[in-house]
């Protein structure tokens, strides 16, 4: 199917359980995800982006807001900066901390506009509890951050989340902003997150070939059958397609028109 198809699909299925189509935006960090998250909600009215909680990871407040409203003073821990100074103490913490949070932020209704639109309605996320998995938590397992036991917490709790919430973030295509990780190191540099300081190009060369092997080889081992079968979207994310509009447009026509 391509997406302009889902969108026809999504005619008749209007009623049906889930009013909107999910696509998810992949790739490694700092390839532009949220910039093509941005030009695509642009581009229509129908697509609407759901925001990766990354100042949720920045921010932790060990409270509930109503207990924070009344304890102004609660401490507050980045939990990225955590993860990214001591990898081995706080990888898990950080994977089980960001798997979670974005499966609320996706479990969240779409606002009415998309509900009521005529049109077909589009939701895209910033990455997936798929990712989460297959991307992140495995390297960092393979890199022995996470260990034997927390490898296997992580994926049996992962796993029954994904059995009791996964049809209502189910997607129907993937979209994998492919670039290299030399090019992607430059966009991090760029963009100067204080957190991502330390990050070295060896560490995006393996991030790089956790997508490669799960999105074009598709020789990961993904537990899941629905997700094996799931169109993907390459798009050369080399191109400056923050600045030239040419290869916006591009990016654009490819996603409505393109077999994914
Ligand atoms: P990304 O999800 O790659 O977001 P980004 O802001 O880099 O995307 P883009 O520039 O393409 O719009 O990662 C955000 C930060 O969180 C990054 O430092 C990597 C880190 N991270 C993990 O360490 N583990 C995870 O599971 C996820 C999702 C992110």
């Amino acid at each position: 199917p391509n997406v302009s198809s889902l969108r026809k699909h999504s005619i008749s299925s209007k009623d049906a359980a889930s009013p909107v189509r999910r696509v998810s935006i992949e790739g490694n960090i700092a390839v532009g995800k949220s910039t093509f998250a941005k030009l695509l909600q642009s581009a229509s009215p129908d697509w609407e982006v759901m925001t990766e909680p990354v100042s949720e990871w920045q921010n932790i407040e060990g409270k509930t807001s109503k207990e924070r409203d009344s304890s102004p003073h609660a401490t507050v821990s980045n939990l990225l900066q955590m993860m990214y100074q001591d990898p081995q103490r706080w990888s898990y913490t950080f994977q089980t901390y960001s798997c979670m949070t974005r499966l609320r932020t996706q479990l969240q209704p779409p606002p009415a506009r998309l509900l009521n639109s005529k049109a077909l309605p589009v939701q895209v996320y910033e990455r997936s509890i798929y990712s989460d998995r297959y991307i992140f938590a495995l390297n960092m397992f393979e890199l022995g951050c996470i260990n034997a036991t927390e490898w296997m917490v992580y994926q049996d709790w992962h796993s029954l989340l994904v059995e009791q919430f996964g049809h209502q973030v189910e997607l129907e295509g993937i979209i994998y902003l492919r670039a290299s990780p030399q090019k992607c190191m430059e966009r991090l540099k760029l963009r100067g997150r204080p957190e991502e300081k330390g990050v070295q190009l060896d560490y995006l060369e393996g991030l790089h070939e956790q997508h490669e092997k799960w999105l074009v080889e598709k020789s990961t081992e993904i537990h899941f059958k629905k997700l094996k079968n799931i169109p993907v979207l390459q798009l050369d994310a080399n191109m400056e397609f923050k600045s030239d509009p040419e290869a916006r447009e591009e990016f654009i026509t490819k996603v409505t028109f393109i077999r994914i």
